[in-house]
């Protein structure tokens, strides 16, 4: 059985307690692998790694950090079939799915980063006749990145790749039930040649090795994706440290089809944001809101298309709908469809753990759930407010535009949101109203590198992306030169 080992200090090492954890396969629901369970000494250790290497790694020139984040990208690229089928073994995602969105995507968060960093320019601040400000941006350190099993390599390497082109140096944490693709990583990174200590990837529990990282004195930046309770408790252990804390959280997110809207785009699309990676995306579309007049329609085709769908042995290439990350989310899944029936729900398809006779022998004892659609339930049910991550979508008429705003807007959450109309001043007017950070108009999930991408209100604080992240990242210092008196004023 493989056994994983943490990355510290350019050396691939043992948990200094030689504990480990079981990594089991999802869809099979058996150990595969052993996972170290780290704790604070294993931290302490890369966050001394970590010190060492800041100095070098700050002033080593833009294209020099540049090159060597590249070479990383090349490699996930040149490994994309073996990190896909890690990904695929270590989640129960479709070996699809890994293939064409989570590795291709952490090569370009590599790629991205290593060139943005290139152009990355700061401002400088004219004061009449009298002065120039400046902005210095220094990295700000040692961060701490720590990231979620439902997107493991493309969430870690989105984190890493800005705090290393930006000339920080990392403390990184994985999911405990999602280790793998990380410690691929870390050979790939030793194999690039990133300078010892420059990141350290240390896995274990997020109650030890998690807790440890976000309490650590030294590790003044924190990025955590995740879910919105652990991230109240890193906000609460960073706050009184003044640690720089960026939190992506959860989402429960509105996906609004008019009436006008082109049904054999929104169809395919919406197929997608519910059910792509098992519902498990934290910007899946899990709240279906339709204009009264296509809402009977529209449930009778995407209930018939939904039970089309082909849950299965995510190794299988026809395979759409793979198994939970775990047991506990299996359950938790389960028990929302429950809590649907007694919300006075109506269960449309789905409702019930896949069959062992479509996912096959293999997969028997898997963490499987049929795609689920629900309707007849209030927009103020639990069910429609709480984020469940998994398949399972509600569908609910609208008469206006008025009551959909207040729909969209009815939950906690603020992360994503997704609009079809043909009718652009609303779909404008719309934007503006909900509460969200990303707001797609005829789309889902079309990402650019660049834009500012976070949630509002419980789905977070802070921004990544692009520029956003690059900010987040490092320090600025203003400045100031004041002309000298006998300057000639122009
Ligand atoms: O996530 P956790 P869980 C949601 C989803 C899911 C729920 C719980 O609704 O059902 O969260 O999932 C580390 N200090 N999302 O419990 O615990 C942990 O080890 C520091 C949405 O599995 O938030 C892992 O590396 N770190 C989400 C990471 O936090 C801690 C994606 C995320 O795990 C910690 C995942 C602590 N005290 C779940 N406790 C999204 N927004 O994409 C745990 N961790």
């Amino acid at each position: 059985m493989t056994k994983i080992a943490h990355y510290i200090n350019g050396e691939m090492v043992e948990p200094v307690s030689h504990r480990y954890l079981d990594n089991l396969d999802p869809a099979t629901g058996e150990a595969y692998s052993l996972v170290p369970d780290g704790d604070e000494r294993d931290v302490e250790r890369a966050v001394e790694a970590a010190e060492k290497a800041f100095p070098a790694w700050s002033r080593t020139p833009a294209a020099q950090r540049s090159a060597v984040l590249l070479r990383i990208a090349d490699l996930i690229e040149a490994n994309l079939e073996r990190l896909a089928r890690a990904e695929c073994v270590d989640t129960g995602k479709p070996l699809r799915l890994a293939r064409s969105l989570d590795i291709p995507r952490a090569a370009s968060n590599f790629r991205f980063f290593a060139t943005a960093i290139l152009h990355f320019h700061s401002e400088s601040h004219a004061t009449d006749h009298r002065a120039i400000n400046y902005t210095l941006r220094r990295p700000r350190g040692i961060a701490g990145l720590i990231s979620p099993w439902n997107l493991p390599l493309y969430l870690l390497t989105w984190k890493i790749a800005p705090a290393l082109a930006t000339g920080n140096t990392a403390v990184a944490k994985p999911s405990e039930i999602t280790p793998m693709t990380a410690f691929l990583l870390s050979e790939i990174c030793r194999e690039a040649s990133l300078p010892p200590g420059v990141l350290n990837i240390v896995h274990g529990q997020g109650a030890n090795v998690g807790a440890a990282i976000t309490r650590h004195p030294k590790i003044g930046t924190i990025s955590f994706t995740g879910g919105t309770k652990t991230g109240a408790e890193i906000a609460r252990s960073a706050a009184p440290l003044f640690k720089k804390v960026a939190l992506e959280l959860g989402g429960k997110n509105p996906n609004i089809i008019f009436a006008d809207a082109r049904l054999e785009e929104v169809l395919p699309t919406s197929l997608r944001s519910s059910f792509d990676n098992q519902g498990q995306i934290c910007l899946s579309g899990s709240r279906i809101f339709v204009e009264e007049s296509a809402y009977e329609g529209f449930v009778e085709r995407f209930v018939s298309e939904a039970s089309r769908l082909k849950v299965g042995d995510p190794l299988e290439p026809d395979t759409d709908q793979g198994a939970l990350i775990s047991r506990a989310q299996f359950d938790k899944v389960m028990q929302y469809i429950s809590l649907a029936r007694e919300e006075g729900g109506t269960i449309r398809c789905g409702g019930v753990p896949a069959d062992a006779v479509s996912v096959g022998e293999r997969c028997k004892g898997g963490f499987f759930v049929q795609p689920t659609v629900i309707t007849d339930l209030k927009v103020e049910s639990r069910v429609n407010r709480e984020e469940i991550f998994g398949p399972v979508v509600t569908i609910t008429p609208f008469k206006d535009e008025e009551e959909v705003v207040a729909y969209a807007n009815g939950t906690d959450y603020g992360l994503a949101a997704s609009l079809w109309t043909e009718n652009l001043p609303r779909a404008h007017r719309l934007a503006e109203r909900i509460a969200s950070g990303t707001i797609w108009i005829n789309c889902w999930m079309l990402r650019d590198l660049r834009v500012p991408f976070g949630g509002m209100k419980s789905s977070g604080v802070g921004r990544e992306g692009g520029e956003e992240a690059l900010r987040f990242f490092t320090e600025p210092k203003n400045v100031c030169i004041q002309f000298p008196p006998d300057a000639p004023k122009g």
